[in-house]
C-alpha cells in the first residue's frame, strides 16, 4: 500500500514530506569506487582486454585479449575472486580461440605471446599461497576454440580466496590475440560459481573510466589495492601535462532541482613514491549544471590537499563548504579536480565521497534518525567527520550546527 501510495504521488508531483524527513536530493553513486567499470560486470581486468561478440562460444559476447605492450614480459588478464578454504580441491577452465589471422609465435623458450588459465590461491592479504595452470595456447586453434583445463588443485593452508584468471603471457612485444569464453571456476564435483561467465554484461553505470558513475578527464587511473582507504579501489588523479594550467578530474552529475542545498565531502592521500608537487590545486568542487549542461557559474570548494613536505602522505578528511543550486538547476555536478600550473608533478587518491544535503552525513540522498545516529557517534568519538561547521577541529559548536540543519531536515 505504501509503495503503491508513493509512486501515485510521485506520479502526481506531490511532495511527500514527513516520510523520510526530506524529499530525496539526489544521490551520489558509488562514492567508495567499489563498482569498476571493466569490460564484463563482476570481472576485474588489466593489459588489453575488451568485450566482443564474435568467436562466442556461448551468448553473443566474448573476451578478446592481447599483450600489454608494456612490459616485458607483459600480462594482460580478467579475473574474479571467491571465497576458499584450505584442504578444498578447485578446478577451472575456459575456452579459447587463437585464430590464423592473429596468431600467437611462441618459440618455445621466451619469446612470443601466448594464453593459459590460471587458479591461484590466497590469504586474507591477497598474498598468493600457490597457482596452478592449464595448457598454454601458444599455436593458432584455426577459427575453433581449444579447452584450456587447470586440472583439480587443491587449497593450502591459509586460503582466504581463490581467484580464476584468463591471461595473455607477451614476451618480446609479439603479438596475437585470444578470444576467450565459457568460463568455469567449481570445486572438484561441484557446480560453476562464476558469475557472469559468458561475459555476456556489463557493469551498469559505466561512462568511460575505470569506475561506474564517474566521468574522468585529463589523467586518473584505476589500479587494484593502489593505495586505497576503503576496499580494494580509489581514484588516482593527476596532472593532465597537456596545457599550462592543465585539468584533471573525476566528477559525477546527480539529478536534482533548485533550491536544494549541497556539501561534499570525501578523503584523499598522496604517497613519498609520487608526492603531489607544488603548483598543483587538488582540492573539491561542486558546480551546477541546467538541463543542457551549462554551468549556472554558482559554486562552493574545500580546501586544497597541501603539497610537497606539507603533506601527510595519510587519507586526510576533505569538506566543501554547502551551496544552493541557484534557479535552472537540473544537475548537481561533484568534481574532484587538479589544476596543474608548471606541469608540477604528483598525484592524489580519493576514496569514501559522499555528495548531497549537509545534514545527510550517510550520503544516503536523505536525511533521518541514521543520519542522527551516524552524526553522534562521529561526534561522540571526536573525528574529524564531526567537524560540521568547517573550522578545523570538533567541538560542541559543531554539534550545534549538525542539530541545527537536522531539525531544519538539511
Ligand atoms: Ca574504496
Ligand atoms: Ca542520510
Ligand atoms: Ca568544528
Amino acid at each position: 500500500m505504501r509503495s503503491s501510495f508513493l509512486s501515485l504521488a510521485a506520479a502526481c508531483g506531490i511532495a511527500i514530506l514527513g516520510v523520510t524527513g526530506q524529499n530525496a536530493q539526489g544521490q551520489l553513486l558509488n562514492g567508495g569506487f567499489e563498482e569498476t567499470c571493466g569490460p564484463a560486470a563482476d570481472w576485474v581486468a588489466f593489459g588489453n582486454v575488451s568485450s566482443i561478440n564474435f568467436y562466442v562460444t556461448e551468448g553473443v559476447r566474448a573476451i578478446k585479449m592481447y599483450g600489454p605492450f608494456n612490459a616485458n614480459p607483459g600480462y594482460s588478464g580478467i579475473y574474479q575472486d571467491h571465497a576458499a578454504a584450505e584442504g578444498q580441491v578447485w578446478e577451472a577452465s575456459a575456452y579459447a580461440t587463437n585464430p590464423n589471422w592473429d596468431p600467437f609465435t611462441w618459440n618455445g623458450v621466451d619469446s612470443g605471446s601466448r594464453a593459459f588459465v590460471e587458479i591461484s590461491f590466497r590469504d586474507a592479504s591477497d598474498n598468493i599461497i600457490s597457482t596452478a595452470i592449464s595448457p598454454y595456447l601458444d599455436t593458432p586453434s584455426g577459427d575453433f576454440p581449444v579447452y584450456l583445463a587447470v586440472p583439480p588443485a587443491v587449497a593450502p593452508a591459509g586460503t582466504a580466496t581463490v581467484r580464476l584468471a584468463l591471461l595473455v603471457e607477451q614476451w618480446d612485444y609479439q603479438g596475437g590475440a585470444v578470444w576467450y569464453d565459457s568460463a568455469e571456476l567449481k570445486q572438484s564435483g561441484g557446480s560453476n560459481i562464476l558469475t557472469n561467465e559468458s561475459f555476456e554484461f556489463q557493469t551498469q553505470g559505466c561512462v568511460g573510466s575505470g569506475y561506474a558513475h564517474w566521468v574522468n578527464f585529463g589523467n586518473g587511473q584505476a589500479n587494484p589495492g593502489e593505495n586505497v582507504r576503503t576496499g580494494n579501489w580509489a581514484a588516482k588523479l593527476f596532472g593532465g601535462y597537456n596545457g599550462d594550467p592543465a585539468y584533471s578530474g573525476w566528477f559525477q552529475d546527480v539529478a536534482t532541482e533548485p533550491g536544494t542545498k549541497w556539501r561534499a565531502r570525501g578523503w584523499a592521500t598522496s604517497v613519498a613514491g609520487d608526492l603531489i608537487q607544488p603548483g598543483n590545486d587538488v582540492f573539491l568542487k561542486i558546480e551546477f549544471r541546467d538541463e543542457f549542461g551549462g554551468n549556472l557559474g554558482v559554486e562552493a570548494i574545500s580546501g586544497f590537499v597541501p603539497t610537497g613536505a606539507n603533506n601527510s602522505l595519510a587519507y586526510e578528511y576533505y569538506q566543501t563548504t554547502d551551496v544552493v543550486a541557484p534557479e535552472y538547476t537540473a544537475f548537481a555536478r561533484l568534481v574532484i579536480i587538479q589544476v596543474q600550473n608548471g606541469y608540477a608533478g604528483g598525484a592524489t587518491w580519493w576514496d569514501d565521497l559522499t555528495f548531497g544535503c549537509p545534514a545527510d552525513v550517510d550520503g544516503t540522498g536523505f536525511v533521518d534518525t541514521d543520519d542522527f545516529d551516524n552524526f553522534v557517534q562521529k561526534f561522540e568519538a571526536g573525528v574529524i567527520e564531526a567537524d560540521f561547521d568547517g573550522t578545523g577541529f570538533v567541538d560542541t559548536d559543531d554539534y550545534d550546527a549538525f542539530v541545527r540543519a537536522y531539525e531544519e531536515g538539511c
